[in-house]
């Protein structure tokens, strides 16, 4: 395939927020995140202040604004707290810029160099869908811990690590019609492919529809999948996604581990919260996924949902919308073999989703 985009990996995914000093502790707290480094009044920084949240390979950069008229606290009050930049680190910022733009995409940041005394960062960015921009990062000249500005910290002390390590993929909710017109962008100006798509007869309940289609880069490291709603009896999760995020943008992102069964345990320790799965999922569980080599009483305590492909099983779960809006939300994935999202587990889930739905009255 034609890589005249190559990805490193995903770099950050920075998140706009209204408070970030609350946020910082909500990610360190709850999902084992540590604060590496810092900007703000104290660093010179009038008018934003973030905090850079690192747990192994994941990094989240949450911003806020100091006033009113900046475009985060705009962002704010229009999308709630989110994901308003997904980061990817290239090899070379000036090329992937120049190859996207002339594929058709938009540019939002011209390449832009910043210097201090750990050398210098590259950037630029384009517009991707809703409000979010795709960010490119170029470290190969840097070696601080994130970018100039930024002063290494540790604001929030942690030491309560739950073992998620990579981003898995993240997936991208879109407007009913829109769905092949960013498969497309990404297609012909970051050269993704298409690796599953799964139409509204496999994603359906009784009640709502979404049609989904996983877009990959050439190493397969970076998954996009993008959500579209469907026709249905009700308004689909997408459908309230989009009303409450006033618009398309990031719905969830899947971290991988090593450890579900520990990392979940960690995690509602913490006081994260989980969608409820009923106890009839694990009643013939190895009958529809066959022999996985996992404590099936432990699973259903949790709520892990099981799946499996021909290359393997997996095993996921899904948190809670994280703000109060029913937005962003996370999935917590361990892969054993098995390349896919679950699509055995899609109508469970979704179910569970509409149960959430109907507390907010949404009948
Ligand atoms: O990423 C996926 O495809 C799975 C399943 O609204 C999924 O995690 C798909 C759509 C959705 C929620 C979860
Ligand atoms: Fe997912």
């Amino acid at each position: 395939m034609n890589d005249f985009c190559p990805i490193k990996r995903f770099d950050h995914l920075e998140f706009y927020v209204g408070n970030a000093k609350q946020a910082a502790l909500f990610y360190s707290k709850f999902f084992g995140f540590t604060n590496t480094a810092y900007r703000g009044l104290e660093t010179g920084s009038r008018e934003v202040a973030s905090y850079v949240m690192q747990q192994e390979d994941i990094c989240f950069v949450l911003s806020t604004a100091l006033f009113p008229e900046h475009s985060i606290s705009q962002s704010v009050l229009k999308h709630g707290d989110g994901v308003a930049i997904v980061a990817l680190e290239v090899p070379d910022v000036v090329n992937i810029y120049k190859e996207t733009t002339k594929q058709g995409a938009i540019g939002a940041i011209e390449p832009t160099e910043e210097e201090d005394g750990y050398g210098v960062l590259r950037y630029a960015a384009i517009h991707g869908y809703g409000d979010t921009l795709i960010k490119f990062v170029e470290r190969n000249d840097y070696s601080g811990v994130f970018a100039p500005g930024f002063m290494p910290c540790q604001q929030i002390k942690n030491n309560n690590f739950v073992g998620l390590h990579t981003i898995d993929h993240i997936v991208g909710n879109v407007e009913l019609g829109m769905m092949n017109q960013w498969v497309q962008f990404f297609a012909e100006t970051m050269g993704f492919s298409l690796l599953v798509q799964f139409d509204e007869q496999a994603i359906s309940t009784e009640y709502s529809a979404l049609m989904s289609k996983v877009m990959q880069d050439g190493t397969g490291k970076i998954k996009l999948p993008i959500n579209e709603p469907a026709k249905g009896k009700r308004q689909s999760q997408i459908e309230e996604y989009l009303k409450y995020n006033n618009g398309p943008g990031v719905q969830h992102i899947a971290c991988a581990t090593n450890n579900i069964i520990e990392t979940v345990s960690l995690l509602k320790t913490n006081g994260v919260e989980f969608l409820d799965v009923p106890r009839s999922y694990y009643e013939n569980l190895e009958k529809r996924v066959g022999k996985i080599n996992e404590p099936i009483e432990k699973l259903a305590e949790l709520g892990i949902l099981v799946d499996r492909d021909e290359d393997g099983y997996l095993l996921q779960i899904f948190t809670q919308p994280v703000q109060d809006r029913p937005t962003l939300f996370f999935e917590v994935i361990e892969r054993h073999g098995a390349q896919g999202f679950g699509e055995g587990n899609f109508k469970s889930l979704f179910e569970a989703i509409e149960r959430e739905q109907a507390l907010r009255g949404n009948l």
